[in-house]
């Protein structure tokens, strides 16, 4: 029997939730006395609370359920391969059929240098492998002391010890002191925050890369074994780099001969309308993590993709590397997969990012430029975002960040829709399969919650 119809009134499950059950970065104590949402059930790009409020969910679960709900297809792969084989390890010199299907197929997908992949279950667990093999590199190669990981300001890699040490959130070091030493934080390419008066925008690009130079000439470059960044920062509130951004990340990766990694667990598999957004930015890196969108969410599985250099290093020494998980290649996940890619080809849906989807969130976001709470709407792809200020001109945010946010969140989610809050910041990232009627419908209620939001804010706003 699916859970949603247990026989329970919404108090019931809100009560046992708050006794039983720890959130992900939560606020134990507020969100025990407010109580969580429960959702129920999902289909195409809605989902239903226990309440029986239809959401339109305009974060794709959470920047994962690309091909969107409902999808009877992945269901059956899974239901079949669990009978087949519902797991076995790929440890000890074994392997099965949808393991080696899948690492052939990413193998396809991915840009042609890059030919091989090692699975984990999470985001988090890829970084943390990609870590671990760029230092195995390093030493296979004889350079142990290219150990030091330069990364961004504001990056989100994962929550594990490595990659949260990795990644640029301070609340998320404060966590896990002592943060692994190792790792260097250059500026983010956030030029609504960053840029400074009369900066261009490709002037500042090439400012934001220079950072990540001059970290390197800092550590000195003979220590740096890799730089590490999302192609657009996700969870750090869709940070877009300007267009001379990465050619020069690139120039300099190239220079110093370090190792590039591309963490594509949010823009991996189309969001930017390319299977990669390495593609899109036109870059070349060594290595590059994936996780949510490869099943659609449907079941956890991620990964780390590295190229020729890497991959002949590992196949040239008889070294072992001491790293792995037990559900690494996960039998069930990787059928459900590829049966998720097979769709995505399918419904051509990676085309239909760049074709439709892109365009339209532009379009979508650009009506809210005007309102006098917006600071700035900018897209890539089928990821956006919405910066709310207190003042439009001077670019002043309100008193204590996330605030505002979470009041213009609140009312999203009331009217029944969806976009995360980054601080003042609201996210979105839809699935690809939403249509004219979606866009339609995000537009009223986007423009009713923020209109309810500067009621809420009237008076700190300088019109
Ligand atoms: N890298 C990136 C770029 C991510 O966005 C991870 C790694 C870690 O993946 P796992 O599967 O370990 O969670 C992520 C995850 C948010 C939010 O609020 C974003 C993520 C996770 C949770 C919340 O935007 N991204």
């Amino acid at each position: 029997m699916a859970t949603s119809r247990l026989k329970n009134s919404t108090t019931v499950w809100r009560d046992l939730d708050a006794l039983h059950h720890l959130h992900p970065f939560s606020d134990h104590k507020s969100l025990r006395a407010s109580g969580a949402r429960v959702i129920v059930r999902s289909d195409g790009p809605y989902i239903w609370d226990s309440e029986g409020n239809r959401i339109l969910d305009g974060m794709a679960g959470l920047w994962t359920t690309n091909v969107g709900y409902g999808r009877a297809e992945l269901a059956e792969a899974a239901r079949e391969q669990m009978l087949e084989l519902p797991f076995y390890n790929t440890f000890f010199k074994t392997t099965h059929p949808p393991v080696i299907a899948l690492s052939q197929r990413l193998a396809e997908l991915a840009p042609p240098h890059i030919n091989q992949v090692f699975f984990g279950s999470s985001g988090s667990e890829s970084n943390d492998t990609a870590i671990r093999l760029i230092r195995h590199y390093w030493a296979l190669k004889g350079e142990p002391r290219r150990r030091i990981i330069i990364s961004r300001k504001n990056a989100y890699h994962g929550s594990t010890i490595a990659a949260g040490s990795m990644g640029g959130m301070s609340h998320v070091h404060q966590h896990s002191y002592p943060v692994y030493e190792g790792f260097r934080h250059a500026m983010d390419p956030y030029w609504y925050g960053e840029g400074r008066d009369g900066e261009s925008l490709e002037d500042f690009g090439i400012r934001a890369a220079r950072d990540i130079e001059a970290e390197i000439l800092a550590a000195g470059p003979e220590n740096v074994a890799a730089v590490a960044a999302e192609p657009v920062q996700g969870a750090g509130g869709v940070k877009i780099p300007p267009s001379s951004y990465w050619p020069e990340v690139q120039r300099i990766v190239d220079t110093y001969g370090v190792l590039l990694l591309a963490d594509e667990v949010i823009t991996g598999f189309g969001r930017l309308g390319t299977w990669f957004a390495s593609d899109h930015y036109g870059i070349r890196p060594n290595l590059i993590t994936f996780a949510k969108g490869v099943t659609s969410g449907y079941l956890p599985l991620s990964g780390v993709l590295v190229d020729d250099r890497i991959g002949e290093a590992l196949m040239g020494h008889d070294d072992d590397f001491h790293h792995g998980y037990t559900f690494a290649g996960h039998p069930v996940a990787c059928a459900v997969a590829l049966k998720n890619l097979e769709i995505m080809e399918r419904e051509r849906l990676v085309p239909r990012v760049a074709e439709y989807g892109a365009p339209a969130l532009a379009r979508l976001l650009d009506k809210f430029r005007n309102h006098p709470l917006v600071g700035e709407v900018r897209s890539v792809g089928m990821m956006g975002a919405i910066e709310l200020v207190a003042d439009k001109r001077t670019r002043r945010r309100f008193e204590e960040p996330g605030r505002v946010g979470l009041i213009c969140r609140d009312h999203f989610f009331r009217e029944g829709f969806i976009m995360r809050a980054v601080f003042d910041t609201m996210v979105c990232a839809p699935p690809f399969t939403w249509e004219d009627a979606q866009f339609d419908e995000a537009e009223r209620v986007i423009r009713r919650a923020l209109d309810l939001t500067l009621a809420d804010v009237a008076e700190e706003i300088t019109a």
